[in-house]
């Protein structure tokens, strides 16, 4: 009896779009990023910090997904830069195809940095390769430090992750050693960033961390 895998089918064809946007946001000189994480933890928050350090130097262009509502892409047009929403309509995470529709969208000669913001889920973004050159994940300190080993393929899957709401450190009983031991114990490779877009701690070490994969990644 022949069987089909509907969920290897769906990633394998996830994948060659995939391999589709990332060809053709190098051949327009783009370096692009994933931004993941739990609903809340700060994604939006870490865009409208950083990107006014990045936009005298560079051309930023952010997609913005979401199940519902256009709010976060106005909080991060009111920076004037490009912004392109994708509503998922109930879709708990951006596939490949969803952004290969908004490359085409966008003027992609007019951007050096995609921004992309993913839906706010901690599980199924993490599925799905998009075509960008990093993936990057936010853990905010409020939801626990236990969250790497409950949640791995996130944290597999991402080359960065930003520990944000650090401000809040007296509040809550987030063990940051913890979570840094458990994160590497997944990921060896991956880098951390402990941050605050409240009080701008750590803003600077992301930003300059953008500025260095721009460069190693050779597009121009
Ligand atoms: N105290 C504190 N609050 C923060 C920080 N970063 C974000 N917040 C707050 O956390 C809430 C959620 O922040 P957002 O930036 O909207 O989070 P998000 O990840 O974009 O959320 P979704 O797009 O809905 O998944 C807001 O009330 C922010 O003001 C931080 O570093 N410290
Ligand atoms: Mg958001």
């Amino acid at each position: 009896m022949h069987q089909i895998n509907v969920g290897e089918d769906l990633r394998e064809r996830n994948r060659e779009i995939a391999a589709e946007n990332h060809e053709m946001l190098r051949r327009h000189g783009v370096f692009s990023l994933n931004i993941m994480s739990a609903p809340g933890a700060g994604k939006t928050s870490l865009l409208v910090k950083s990107i006014p350090l990045l936009k005298d130097k560079y051309r930023i262009g952010v997609i913005e997904g979401d199940l519902q509502t256009t709010r976060d892409a106005e909080r991060v047009g009111a920076l004037g830069i490009e912004v392109h929403q994708i509503q998922t309509g109930g879709v708990c995470h951006l596939d490949a195809a969803m952004v290969h529709s908004a490359l085409h969208q966008l003027d992609l000669d007019l951007l050096d940095i995609l921004l992309i913001e993913n839906v706010g889920n901690l599980v199924c973004p993490a599925e799905f390769d998009l075509g960008v050159d990093a993936r990057v994940m936010l853990l905010s300190i409020t939801e626990g430090d236990d969250k790497p080993k409950k949640y791995p393929l996130m944290f597999t899957e991402s080359r960065l992750l930003i520990l944000n709401k650090v401000d809040l450190i007296e509040m809550v009983d987030f063990d940051i050693a913890r979570a840094r031991r458990e994160a590497m114990d997944i990921n060896p490779r991956i880098e951390i960033i402990e941050l605050s877009c409240r009080s701008g701690a750590g803003i600077e070490e992301w930003t300059g961390w953008i500025e260095k994969l721009y460069s190693e990644s050779g597009v121009e």
